[in-house]
């Protein structure tokens, strides 16, 4: 069923929406860029799109990719549900539901998805991989790993069965899973493995591990409990591959470590890997993923600056045990150790490429318009997912969007946006600002683009806060768990 959105079929988004300047007609006009590097013209803004909502009500949807049934692939965490929607009409049709997940909070169940590029190819490889968090607890109690599985679709019930666990007992959590899985060209499995929410909130007593590597002993034992803040390298099959790096002294599934909460992962040109993750209260990063190294977390947020950052490790407060404090997000009590940024030393530590945003020391970071839901305010954008927009290579069908190749889109939670970053040619820097498209009030989650790459489908969360419309933060959602579609229009 097509659901209209309120701001569905006029191909221009009410202004308020918007963050560029406004025509007099009340459309957005695009705004100019400097030419790119292959002379393409000015970069296609949001006046070149039309919007629409594809669907909505979905169950938290997480992930979304396009498939090559000329469908959209997703996960929805609280569903526990892998559902294809056909974009012309919304149709859903449930392929599988995962009943060993369990979800119980904000950030845990069905989580990340990948489809091997072989699906529907006739090749006997028609396999989907899906990660989740379930219990190991038999009890009441409830003790979260996550675990990545592979299906095998079968198209003519439309439907994944023959399970087949690639890897369990990753750790799991209700915060920060991140659990963005991406299936590499080198034909393995990336996997982000967040900080689990520690040294914050209800967790603040659990240290954050993101700095622990595993040991030969752990790798023999199968203990995965130090993979939390990495970024894992799996064979197909779950085991470890020989070429992974040998990080002090042991070989592992981890690729690379210091993380915080990376949500977004992707491959660029010649194979390079990005990923981004969110920051504290300042410095969301967008991150070169390079085989071994360090990007610092705990210790360092952003860059290794000294500014409007300090870790403070609650869990080894002292004399005052941490369990007998009380949560503050911007003012420890004086029994937690606080570090600066500038005490860490370490040879594979990796600055960022980009931040969102760094702020000086002493910003101050209450603002009364956002009120209780002070975080809605902070600097930080919540990146959500990350895709390389590759440059059309001087072939028409391929060319895609003006001015976009050689491009990261990133979507965002706070502000429900879409940041697209022009990279230079070699794609180890970034070429002037980024640009912000698509504004509404929503929680953008991820994003899937079309063969073509002109029309780009972006799925928002089901309910959660985001930045108002007229600044501030909201709970009131536009669009709640919808597929909303951004076609290019080279009408203009
Ligand atoms: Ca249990
Ligand atoms: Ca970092
Ligand atoms: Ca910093």
């Amino acid at each position: 069923m097509l659901t209209a959105a309120p701001w569905s079929s006029t191909g221009c988004a009410p202004a308020e929406h918007l963050d560029g300047p406004i025509g007099s007609d009340g459309h957005a006009v695009a705004v100019d860029e400097p030419d790119d590097e292959e002379g393409e013209g000015p970069a296609a803004g949001e006046a070149s799109f039309t919007t629409r909502e594809i669907t909505r009500d979905l169950a938290y949807p997480m992930r979304i990719v396009w498939g090559p049934d000329g469908h959209l692939w997703l996960t929805e965490r609280t569903s526990k549900q892998v559902v294809r929607v056909r974009p012309q009409d919304g149709l859903r049709t449930p392929a599988v539901t995962v009943t060993e997940a369990f979800q119980s909070g904000g950030q845990d169940g069905v989580l990340g998805l990948a489809l091997h590029p072989d699906l529907l190819q006739g090749k006997g490889r028609d396999y989907v991989y899906v990660s989740y968090t379930y219990d190991v607890d038999p009890g009441a109690a409830v003790d979260r790993r996550t675990k990545i599985r592979r299906y095998t679709y079968d198209p003519a019930t439309e439907t994944l069965g023959s399970p087949l666990d690639v890897i369990a007992g990753l750790p799991g959590s209700d915060d920060h899973n991140s659990a963005r899985l991406l299936f590499g060209i080198d034909q393995k499995l990336y996997y982000t493995v967040g900080d689990q929410g520690n040294n914050q909130f209800g967790r603040k007593c659990l240290s954050i591990r993101a700095q622990e590597l595993p040991t030969a002993a752990d790798v023999a034992a199968q203990d995965w409990a130090k993979y939390a803040g990495k970024i894992l390298r799996l064979n197909l099959d779950g085991s470890i591959p020989g070429d992974n790096p040998q990080i002090a002294g042991a070989r592992s599934h981890v690729y690379s470590y210091g993380h915080r909460n990376p949500q977004g992962l992707t491959f660029g040109l010649g194979g390079m890997l990005y990923a981004n993750e969110h920051g504290p209260k300042s410095d969301d990063e967008l991150n070169v993923i390079l085989p071994g190294k360090n990007y610092g977390w705990p210790h360092v947020a952003g860059y290794q600056d000294d500014q409007a950052y300090t870790y403070d490790n609650w869990s080894a407060s002292s004399p005052d045990s941490c369990e007998s404090l009380w949560w503050n997000d911007y003012t420890p009590p004086p029994s937690v150790p606080r570090q600066q940024e500038s005490a860490f030393s370490h040879p594979d530590f990796e600055e960022p490429l980009l931040t969102f945003f760094t702020v000086p020391s002493g910003y101050n970071y209450f603002d009364p318009a956002c009120g209780f839901l002070q975080y809605i305010c902070w600097p930080t954008i919540a990146p959500s997912s990350l895709h390389y927009y590759p440059a059309g290579n001087g072939n028409p069908a391929e060319a895609g969007i003006p001015g976009w190749g050689n491009s990261l889109l990133m979507t965002t939670l706070k502000k429900g946006a879409l940041y697209r970053v022009k990279l230079s040619t070699n794609g180890e820097s970034v070429v002037g600002e980024p640009v912000v498209l698509f504004k509404t009030t929503n929680r953008y989650r991820d994003l899937a683009m079309s063969p073509d790459r002109r029309t780009l489908y972006v799925i928002t969360d089901t309910a959660g806060n985001t930045s108002g419309p007229t600044g501030g933060a909201t709970t009131a959602l536009e669009n709640p768990g919808a597929i909303l579609e951004f076609k290019y229009t080279d009408s203009n």
